[in-house]
C-alpha cells in the first residue's frame, strides 16, 4: 500500500525517499532489525533495495551490506589497538573512541549527503544503523548534526527498537519509555516504538500498559519493593506513578508495533506505520523546521539590530559626555558640517592611502619602524 496523496510533483520525479533512523539500547536488535527490513524490501515486487548507512564504527560483523559504512572512513581498529585488552563495550575509553570515530565521520557528512542525494531518485528508503550504545548517537553533537541533516532533506522517522523480553519489569519498561520520550522531544521527529523479539516475548503487556496507565500503576504496585516496611508506597513507586501520567501524554504522539527481526513478523505493519509517519513529518516536522529557520534568521537580524542600537546609544552618551571629542569626531571632510550629528549614514571608505584622514594607525608598522618605544608602564 503506497498512499502518496501528499506528493504531487510532476509525475516524472518520484517522491522523496524515506529515512529510517534506528535507535535503541545495545543489544535491542537494531542491526538485526535493519537486516530484516532490508531483506523485506528486497523481497517486494518489484524489489525496493534501500540505501543503508552503518554508523557503528565498532561493530565487528554486520548482518547486511551497507552502502556507506563508517568503518571505511574511520579506522576505529587503529584507535582500539591501544585499548584492546579490555571489554570494548563497557569501558569509557572505547566509548570515547566510538564517539571520536563518529565525530570524524560527521565532519564529512556533507559528502555523505551528496552521495545519498544522488541516489534519491532510485531508492525509496534510506536506513541508518546507529552505534550499539544508545547515548553515543542520541546525546552527542554528531548524532544531532546527522539527524538534523537527514531530517531537513528527507522525510524521516525514528524507529526506537526495544528489547521486549528485557522490558517486562514495570520499572525497566518505564525507564525505557522515558528514554524514548526524551529522544522524541529532542528530535521532534515522527516516532515508532518497535517492540522487537516478539518471537521470544509477545508485546501485548506493553500495549496494555500504554493504553491504560491504571493497569500500569497496578503492575507497578504489585511489584516487590513498591511499599516500604510500614506499607506506604515507596518514594520510587510514587515517583513512577507520577511519571506514568507524563508518559500517558507521550504515548498519544507515537505508534507502536511488535516485530520479530528473527522471523520477520510484524515488518509489514512496521512499514505501514512508516507510511503514516510521512504525513506527520509533512504536517508537523516540516512547519516546525520552517519556523525554526525563520526564527534563526529573525534572531540573527534582531541581534544585529540590537547591537547597532546599543552602539548608537553608546555613541550618543559618549558624545554628550565629551563634547570636545565629538567635535573632532568627523568622518567626512571637515569643510561641510551638515551631517556631524547624524553620522549614521556613513559610507565605508577605504582610507588606507591617507593616514591622517581616518586616524588610521598601523600598529605593526609602528613597531617595525621604531623598536625602542618606551611604552608607558603602570605606575
Ligand atoms: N529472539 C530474537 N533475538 C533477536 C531478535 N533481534 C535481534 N536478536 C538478537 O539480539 C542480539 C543483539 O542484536 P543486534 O542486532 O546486534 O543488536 P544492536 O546492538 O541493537 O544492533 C543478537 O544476538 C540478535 O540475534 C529477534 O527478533 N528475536
Ligand atoms: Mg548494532
Amino acid at each position: 500500500m503506497s498512499a502518496s496523496s501528499s506528493s504531487q510533483p510532476d509525475t516524472k520525479s518520484k517522491r522523496k525517499p524515506h529515512v529510517i533512523i534506528t535507535i535503541g539500547m545495545a543489544g535491542a536488535g537494531k542491526s538485526t532489525f535493519v537486516q530484516r527490513i532490508n531483506s523485506y524490501l528486497h523481497s517486494q515486487n518489484p524489489p525496493q533495495p534501500p540505501y543503508i548507512l552503518n554508523l557503528d564504527p565498532a561493530v565487528a560483523h554486520l548482518p547486511f551490506e551497507a552502502n556507506i559504512d563508517i568503518r571505511d572512513t574511520v579506522n576505529y581498529k587503529e584507535v582500539m589497538k591501544q585499548m584492546d585488552h579490555s571489554d570494548k563495550r563497557y569501558n569509557l575509553g572505547p566509548n570515547g573512541g566510538i564517539l571520536t570515530a563518529l565525530n570524524l565521520f560527521t565532519t564529512k557528512f556533507d559528502q555523505v549527503l551528496d552521495l545519498v542525494e544522488k541516489r534519491a531518485e532510485t531508492v525509496d528508503y534510506i536506513i541508518l544503523d546507529t552505534p550499539g550504545q544508545i547515548e553515543i548517537f542520541t546525546w552527542s553533537a554528531s548524532g544531532a548534526i546527522i539527524t538534523d541533516a537527514v531530517a531537513s532533506s528527507f522525510p524521516t522517522v525514528v524507529a526506537y527498537i526495544i528489547d521486549t523480553p528485557r522490558t517486562t519489569a514495570p520499572a525497566t519498561f518505564m525507564s525505557n519509555m522515558l528514554y524514548a520520550c526524551s529522544i522524541m522531544y529532542k528530535t521532534k521527529l515522527p516516532f515508532i516504538l518497535v517492540f522487537n523479539k516478539t518471537d521470544a516475548q509477545p508485546h501485548n503487556f506493553a500495549l496494555e500498559w500504554m493504553q491504560d496507565f491504571e493497569a500500569f500503576q497496578l503492575a507497578l504496585a504489585s511489584h516487590s519493593g513498591s511499599r516500604d516496611s510500614e506499607g506506604e508506597p515507596t518514594y520510587m513507586n510514587s515517583l513512577m506513578n507520577s511519571m506514568s501520567l507524563v508518559l500517558d501524554e507521550f504515548y498519544k504522539h507515537l505508534k507502536a508495533v511488535g516485530v520479530s527481526s528473527m522471523t520477520g513478523n510484524g515488518i509489514k505493519e512496521f512499514f505501514e506505520a512508516v507510511e503514516e509517519s510521512r504525513e506527520t513529518y509533512i504536517s508537523e516536522y516540516l512547519p516546525e523546521l520552517e519556523r525554526a529557520r525563520a526564527a534563526r534568521d529573525q534572531s540573527l537580524q534582531d541581534a544585529k539590530e540590537d547591537s547597532m542600537n546599543r552602539l548608537m546609544k553608546d555613541l550618543a552618551v559618549d558624545r554628550a559626555r565629551n563634547p570636545d571629542t565629538a567635535k573632532e569626531d568627523r568622518w567626512a571632510s571637515d569643510e561641510e558640517d551638515e551631517d556631524a550629528d547624524e553620522g549614521l549614514d556613513i559610507d565605508i571608505i577605504d582610507r588606507s592611502e591617507d593616514l591622517r584622514a581616518g586616524q588610521y594607525i598601523d600598529v605593526t608598522r609602528m613597531r617595525r619602524d621604531n623598536d625602542n618605544i618606551n611604552w608607558p608602564r603602570p605606575g
